[in-house]
């Protein structure tokens, strides 16, 4: 599986816990398959329980991500050590949610970290970037953060780092209208984040009208189809440096780890 590295830039003043990294730039390594979306991108997602570490990835970079990510990473070339990962910071989900984030093409200026517990540590980099207008498992957590103020009290969620965000229309689909993943859930009347069958099934159905029928409606790429935008938007990122690519090597198991 290939995914995109998307490099959301923590912004300074960095957080007490994370004063050590001060000078670096630092990222949350969002692995996503869908970087025509990164224009709807109104929040981060990390497991509140997952293990997380800070790692040096060139002399100025440092990327937050699962240890597993980066030793991947490590043997694909980003690694400050050649072949060898550097943690300077052991984290966990808890550490990172409330951060504030700048994420490239956002139209969202910043957006934060914020907790889902669907998110497998396993997979990717542990970390996701979440489109709600697009994703169905985004749209649901979303929706659940903003809906439940003992959820948010569970995880120290702050109020203003939730409601203030709204659905990012980015894609237009025929029948399906601006919010896809929206009207997929509706369809198929799904109630909560914890519906997860029915919410790997909108996934796939979201995914393939997306991209087969999909019109992008914002940014440099307006009026194209999500098909021919995708290799555009995915070259644009990897040359202005934004993203990088990163290879997973064996299959992900399908359970959830820290
Ligand atoms: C942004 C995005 C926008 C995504 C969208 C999807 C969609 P797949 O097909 O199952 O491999 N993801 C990445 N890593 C993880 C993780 N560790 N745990 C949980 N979810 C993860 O799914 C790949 C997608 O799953 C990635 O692409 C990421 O979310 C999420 F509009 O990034 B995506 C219809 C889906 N739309």
């Amino acid at each position: 599986q290939e995914y995109m590295i998307i490099k959301m830039e923590l912004v300074s003043p960095f957080p007490d816990k994370f004063k050590a990294l001060e000078g670096k730039k630092v990222f949350l390594a969002a692995a996503t398959l869908r970087p025509e979306t990164m224009y709807g991108q109104t929040n981060a997602w990390v497991l509140p329980d997952g293990k997380y570490g800070a790692f040096e990835i060139t002399e100025t970079e440092v990327f937050v991500l699962t240890h597993r990510a980066a030793l991947n990473l490590a043997y694909q070339n980003h690694s400050r050590v050649p072949q060898e990962p550097t943690c300077l910071l052991e984290l966990t989900g808890h550490d990172l949610i409330g951060l504030l984030l700048r994420s490239p093409l956002a139209l969202t200026e910043v957006i934060f970290v914020l907790p889902m517990l669907s998110i497998l540590m396993n997979k990717g980099t542990g970390v996701v970037t979440s489109v709600p207008s697009d994703a169905p498992d985004d749209y649901m957590a979303l929706k659940h953060l903003k809906k439940k103020p003992e959820f948010r009290a569970k995880y120290g969620v702050k109020d203003e780092w939730v409601m203030p965000f709204d659905i990012v229309p980015i894609i237009e689909v025929p029948e399906f209208g601006n919010k896809c993943a929206e009207t997929v859930c509706l369809q198929m009347k799904i109630e909560s984040p914890n519906e997860r069958v029915k919410l790997a099934d909108a996934k796939d159905i979201t995914y393939l009208k997306g991209f087969s029928q999909g019109i992008i409606i914002v940014g440099e790429f307006k009026g194209r189809k999500v098909q021919e935008a995708k290799p555009l938007i995915r070259r644009k990122l990897l040359e202005t440096g934004q993203a990088i690519v990163y290879s997973e090597p064996e299959r992900p198991v399908m359970s959830r780890s820290g």
